[in-house]
């Protein structure tokens, strides 16, 4: 494992120039994805920075009490590796945060990735030259390197949003982001804690805090659709089962709406005559458990307004029976947008929480935060609470966050910053054109869901790409402005008829960067499918990297004729 240096005060820092085929920033799935994908399978030479002292990425940081995926274990995991996926065992249908963690280290011992990653290491800025063909990558280390590649694999949702609250430093008691959840323990006996944010993250910490804490006071602005979660463990005989399922597990992957593999529903709600078929159809989608309530329902709910308002009422119900006090309930209920409008949380009695004494629900629709105060917090309308820890579950940044978090500038110095915040478009997730050489492992408008699935195909074509450019003896690739337009303009015309984009944007949806202030809402996420993505895919490269462009520049810098300059201990000082 490669180790950095402690930073040095800027005007002592020292520059090492060092080459490699191709540079990744970031270590988590998608990272160690496509660094097996070059180094392995494409024989490059390669190296990460990863800012977290260990692989994980998300499951890395996010590591507060009750975080698990809400994908289910069997498909949210390394499929490239079959032998590793027939060994593996996961314990639950939704693998708790440690156990997503393990998994992923496994994976980077197994093939042997460490040593090509360098932790506690961001990457601050990438810079394009042009007449050279090369990125010049600068870390928060001040040391810089080039590549020919530039690959952010930089994740989805790892920049959090700063949270708006004045007064927020001036808190007394223990505060905490659940997206950096401190590695040391956190207790909640005896204390009053305030949970803030009803998305994933403050549906799942909630319940666990719960369980210990004096008094929770969960604040919501906006009801969600919690949907069970129905999590088991997975006995020996199922896991045995699955394990031997992987090659179905990701065909079935690969064709479903957002990469599950699941069965999406046929029936469509005027398919049913009566009121008690419909909740027939729903009753067995919530019974089920997780997403198959969303895609074993009716397949027109996303855009059927009557099988949407059908639904939603159909939720009501549920919450009403599950939580006893009529008024907390009525507040659970979510009215200001249809099922499908935000990316519905899984629960883990999330609902029955709600009748336990010390768990108060507190709505901040009407009557905001005002301010944090030394010993607690205020509303709008003067209320007080006195707290000893606050939980903060406000959100992120999603997709674009990442890659603006760092400098890049691409042709003729165009920053990515500028060119994602007006618009957030990639051509298929993966390119933009401006940015030659330049691979997104999850930009905007890549196929959502589950994201172990999309990243895999993603590697695939960008190993693909460059083993093409090899052989066809190119330098550059970049997406073209017109393939970028047509795709992106595809993705607009899938989501305008959605609940999606017509509630969305009223209820700050992140799906479409609505959450973010001062951001113009747009789809972030390739909603037609994985089977049409899949498709799009092979056509792509069917037809010899439809959509990109090639081309060689003038001069190019460390051609792949010889070992890589690192090989040949090629470091200037
Ligand atoms: P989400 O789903 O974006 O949820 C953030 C929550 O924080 C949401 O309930 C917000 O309310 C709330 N929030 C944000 N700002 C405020 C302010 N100023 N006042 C009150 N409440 C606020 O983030 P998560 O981390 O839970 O989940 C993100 C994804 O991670 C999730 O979808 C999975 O893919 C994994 P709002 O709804 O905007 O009223």
């Amino acid at each position: 494992m490669l180790t950095t240096p402690a930073p040095l005060p800027s005007a002592q820092r020292r520059t090492r120039v060092t080459d490699y085929d191709a540079v990744i920033a970031g270590a988590a799935f998608a990272g160690l994805r496509v660094l097996y994908e070059l180094r392995d399978r494409l024989g490059l030479s390669v190296k990460a920075f990863e800012a977290g002292s260990d692989v994980g990425g998300t499951w890395y940081w996010n590591r507060y009490p009750g975080a698990r995926t809400d994908t289910e274990s069997w498909a949210y995991c390394m499929f490239f590796d079959k032998e590793f996926y027939e060994q593996w065992e996961w314990s639950e249908r939704y693998p708790p945060q440690p156990e997503v963690l393990a998994h992923l280290k496994r994976v980077a011992e197994r093939h042997d990735l460490y040593k090509n990653i360098e932790f506690n290491t961001r990457v601050e800025a990438a810079t394009w030259d042009e007449a050279n063909g090369i990125w010049t990558i600068t870390t928060d280390h001040g040391v810089e390197v080039t590549a020919r590649y530039f690959i952010a694999a930089t994740g989805l949702l790892s920049i959090p949003l700063e949270p708006p609250f004045p007064g927020l430093s001036s808190f007394k008691g223990e505060c905490y982001l659940t997206a950096r959840w401190p590695h040391h323990a956190v207790t909640f006996e005896g204390k009053r804690v305030a949970v803030i944010g009803t998305g994933a993250s403050g549906v799942q910490i909630a319940p666990v805090i719960a369980h210990t804490a004096e008094r929770l006071f969960l604040f919501q602005r906006t009801a969600n659709y919690v949907l069970p979660a129905r999590n088991v463990p997975l006995d020996e005989e199922w896991r045995k089962e699955l394990m031997h399922k992987r090659d179905e597990i990701y065909a079935m992957s690969c064709k479903q709406l957002w990469g599950f593999p699941m069965e999406d529903s046929t029936t469509r709600f005027a398919d049913c005559e009566t009121d008690e078929e419909r909740r027939f159809v729903l009753d067995r989608a919530w019974e089920a458990g997780g997403f198959r309530f969303l895609f074993q329902g009716f397949v027109d709910m996303w855009v059927d307004e009557e099988a949407a308002r059908f639904t939603q009422e159909f939720v009501h119900d549920k919450i009403r029976k599950l939580v006893k006090d009529p008024e907390t309930a009525e507040l659970l209920c979510p009215r200001d947008h249809r099922l499908g409008a935000k990316r519905p949380p899984l629960g883990h009695h999330y609902y029955e929480m709600f009748n336990r004494e010390n768990v108060t629900l507190v709505d901040i629709k009407a009557n905001a935060i005002e301010a944090i105060t030394p010993g607690g917090l205020r509303l709008a309308g003067g209320e007080e609470y006195e707290l000893d820890m606050i939980v903060l579950a406000t959100g992120f940044d999603g997709m674009v966050g990442p890659l603006i978090s760092m400098d890049v500038r691409g042709c003729e110095g165009e920053t990515l910053r500028d060119r994602l915040t007006a618009a957030a478009d990639t051509y298929l997730g993966i390119a933009i054109d401006g940015f030659p050489n330049m691979f997104t492992m999850t930009g905007p408008k890549c196929p959502g869901g589950n994201i172990p699935t999309t990243v895999d195909i993603i590697a695939d074509l960008v190993g693909k790409a460059i083993t093409h450019m090899s052989g066809h003896g190119y330098d550059v690739i970049e997406a073209q402005p017109e393939a970028l337009q047509q795709y992106v303009a595809q993705c607009r015309r899938m989501v305008e008829p959605a609940v999606l984009w017509k509630d969305g944007v009223n209820v700050r949806s992140w799906l479409i960067g609505a959450n973010v202030p001062g951001r113009q809402p747009a789809p972030l996420f390739w909603f037609g499918g994985m089977e049409l993505y899949t498709g799009l895919i092979r056509q792509v490269i069917d037809h010899g990297f439809e959509g990109f462009a090639f081309r060689s520049p003038a001069k190019v810098y460390g051609r792949l004729d010889g070992p890589p300059l690192e090989a040949r201990g090629n470091v200037v000082g």
